[in-house]
């Protein structure tokens, strides 16, 4: 009997939390700037999934489609596996790769690693019935924690995957760091499978960001909600207007909040009080857009083998397969 590392059998996830260092730092640097993380409260991930729904917003369908197009060939390349997923939302397009792997397995593992626990709870209710076969226990906690958690638990070959170009949200540096990471807690002959947004023209980028129906926009300012009820605070959402452009020279969106009226906003939990100015803007995320060959290259130095890439016709999203 393996081990169960990330969960608890007898619930459906296990909660995973950090404090809110990252937002006094964030807030009392110039300029400010907030970690996308703080979109994720239960709100913020149902109006992240009605993004992925918006015209505008290509990379969701474009990935999907690449996953039902490919799913079984990655399948059939990785065999039998443990299949985990960083940042797995509703584990909508992922349902491609479950399907695929019923195909060829018989006993198959699913762990989807989530920060929201209200929609990673409602996926694992709705994806054990849909497959029986498989066993499917969720995590609530950060990237980070999870793969910290995968690093010491060990159990077979394994399939990790982080897709949506989530990479995309981080920092150079923060890229670097989490493919170390996931480097380090791979074995030799696991799988790792990165989906990724390519560079594009920016007219297609930051209608992609800044939709007519202004659910990023409300998406955005939901981050300030969500520091209200976690940190006790008091963010008036109606004084900042979300925008987003996109940086040609480093290749990334920039999301922004930008404050229409000098004013203090406090937050009780943190024992934090902050100074607003006229115009003043907060940094919630950045995107970046990546070039298939340069990041595959990447992963090389990192002892991630490229075994195979996918795009689709327009060559606007990626996804790379690698092996350790
Ligand atoms: C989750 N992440 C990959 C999305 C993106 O496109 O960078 C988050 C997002 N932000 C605004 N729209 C979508």
């Amino acid at each position: 009997m393996i081990a169960q590392p990330l969960t608890v059998l007898d619930h459906h996830y296990q909660e995973l939390r950090d404090d809110g260092e990252d937002v006094i730092k964030g807030l009392t640097q110039i300029p400010k700037t907030l970690s996308p993380k703080y979109f994720y409260d239960d709100h913020g991930s149902l109006l992240f999934e009605k993004i992925c729904e918006l015209p505008e917003y290509y990379p969701t369908r474009t990935e999907a489609w690449i996953l039902n197009e490919y799913a079984d060939e990655i399948a059939k390349i990785t065999n039998c596996c443990e299949l985990i997923e960083l940042g797995s939302g509703s584990s909508t397009k992922t349902q491609a790769l479950l399907t695929a792997y019923q195909k060829i397995a018989d006993s198959c593992r699913y762990l989807p690693i989530d920060v929201s626990g209200g929609i990673l709870k409602t996926s694992v209710l709705q994806l054990q019935k849909k497959y029986p076969d498989i066993a499917i226990h969720g995590l609530l906690g950060t990237y980070e924690q999870a793969l910290v958690h995968l690093e010491s638990n060990y159990l077979q070959s394994r399939m990790l995957f982080f897709l949506g170009s989530s990479l995309g949200n981080f920092n150079p540096e923060e890229c670097d760091n989490f493919l170390n990471q996931v480097s380090h807690t791979l074995q030799p002959g696991d799988f790792f499978l990165l989906g990724i947004d390519l560079q594009k023209p920016k007219d297609i980028l930051e209608a992609a960001y800044n939709d007519s129906q202004g659910v990023t926009a409300a998406f955005n300012l939901n981050m300030l909600s969500h520091l209200n009820w976690r940190f006790q605070g008091n963010f008036d959402i109606n004084l900042f207007r979300h925008q987003a452009v996109y940086n040609q020279i480093d290749n990334q969106i920039e999301m922004y909040l930008h404050c229409q009226k000098s004013h203090w906003v406090t937050l009780a939990a943190l024992d934090l009080k902050v100074f607003f100015a006229e115009g003043e803007s907060i940094l919630t995320e950045i995107s970046r857009k990546f070039n298939l060959a340069t990041m595959a290259k990447q992963m090389e130095s990192k002892e991630l083998k490229t075994v195979k890439t996918w795009t689709d016709e327009k060559g606007w999203f990626g996804l790379i397969l690698c092996q350790v």
